[in-house]
């Protein structure tokens, strides 16, 4: 679609009128409801998944009304995630693997295709922002382990240890049984998947975890491949993925979404053929797997295997938390 046509048919906000509406990230938490279907369109829009997505937005929004891009908008929002040691599924405090490593996955993508992601990342509290200098500073799309690691501490980024007290006691306590059997939304994870577009209706993603947790040493989930935890073209839309990363890999997930949309399905429609792609294929019992979907317009879609998946969408001048429908009424 051309600009002209896209502007004419789109809600647009300027600037000046986001930046003087004041809506702290408080002010902006105000209820959860369940969506039922597309919306109308309107940018700018950012949207993540779970409750973090809250705080994530309201910082992505920040650039966004001063006029910001929305690469640096999706970056600085989850990067608040990722450094929030309370939440734990996220980059700093998030639960180890079983032997009690904190490795991370992250990719992030800009409006002009380009894209970078780092996996099995240890030690580095913001993988975010090493995918995006993989993006920007080497012909790669991925840099993954040791490797990933020297790339970030050759570009300036700090070692840290990024287990927590409260994570290592949380793994210590599992080690008693050493069971791992996920539960749909309680499986110890929580990535955030987060989606913008700017004033200038550019789309940018991002998607950073520290994987589902007690997972076996050196598994590298969905959130860091292009496709799987996060997908988009500009010409089109953008998706992004939470939950047990195998059935989202096992299904390109978020580029079938943003392929179905190209198709002319619309966002919700979109993301409810890919949750039955995997009901179709495979193993889901009491799995969970949420999809979010947005287009160049700004229309927005949400949907999960099981109930339980809920996600920030701040759109219209408010952040609001909501609930995804689902395949499954209940668990
Ligand atoms: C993974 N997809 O590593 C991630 C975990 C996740 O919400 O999304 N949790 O499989």
């Amino acid at each position: 679609m051309k600009r002209r046509d896209f502007l004419k048919n789109t809600t647009i906000f300027s600037a000046s009128a986001l930046a003087g509406c004041g809506i702290s990230h408080k002010d902006s938490l105000v209820s959860t409801s369940t969506l039922t279907s597309t919306s109308n369109g309107a940018i700018p829009i950012v949207i993540s998944t779970w409750n973090h997505g809250i705080g994530a937005n309201h910082a992505a929004m920040e650039i966004i009304v001063k006029g910001g891009r929305a690469l640096d908008a999706v970056e600085k929002g989850v990067r608040i995630t990722e450094s929030d040691p309370e939440i734990m599924s996220v980059g700093y405090g998030g639960l180890p693997d079983r032997d009690g490593f904190v490795t991370l996955d992250a990719c992030i993508m800009d409006e002009t295709g380009n894209c970078g992601s780092v996996s099995f990342l240890q030690n580095i509290k913001n993988p975010i922002s090493v995918a995006r200098k993989v993006m920007e500073n080497t012909p790669h799309v991925m840099l993954s382990g040791k490797g990933a690691f020297n790339f970030a501490i050759e570009n300036g980024f700090k070692k840290e240890d990024l287990l927590t007290e409260k994570a290592k006691e949380k793994w210590q306590s599992w080690l008693q049984t050493s069971k791992y059997e996920p539960i749909a939304n309680i499986e110890n994870h929580d990535t955030i998947g987060l989606l913008a577009i700017d004033m200038n209706g550019d789309i940018s993603g991002a998607c950073t975890t520290s994987g589902m947790a007690w997972k076996l040493h050196g598994r590298v989930g969905d959130s860091p491949i292009i496709g799987a935890g996060m997908y988009l073209d500009n010409d089109v839309g953008g998706a992004c993925a939470t939950g047990v990363g195998e059935l989202v890999m096992k299904t390109l997930g978020t580029f079938l979404i943003v392929e179905l949309m190209r198709q002319g399905m619309n966002p919700q429609a979109a993301c409810e053929e890919a949750v039955q792609r995997i009901i179709a294929k495979n193993q889901y019992k009491d799995m969970q797997v949420g999809y979010l979907a947005i287009d160049k317009k700004g229309n927005y879609g949400a949907f999960s295997i099981n109930p339980g998946f809920n996600f920030a969408l701040y759109i219209n001048q408010e952040n609001n938390l909501h609930e995804a429908k689902s395949h499954f009424q209940k668990i």
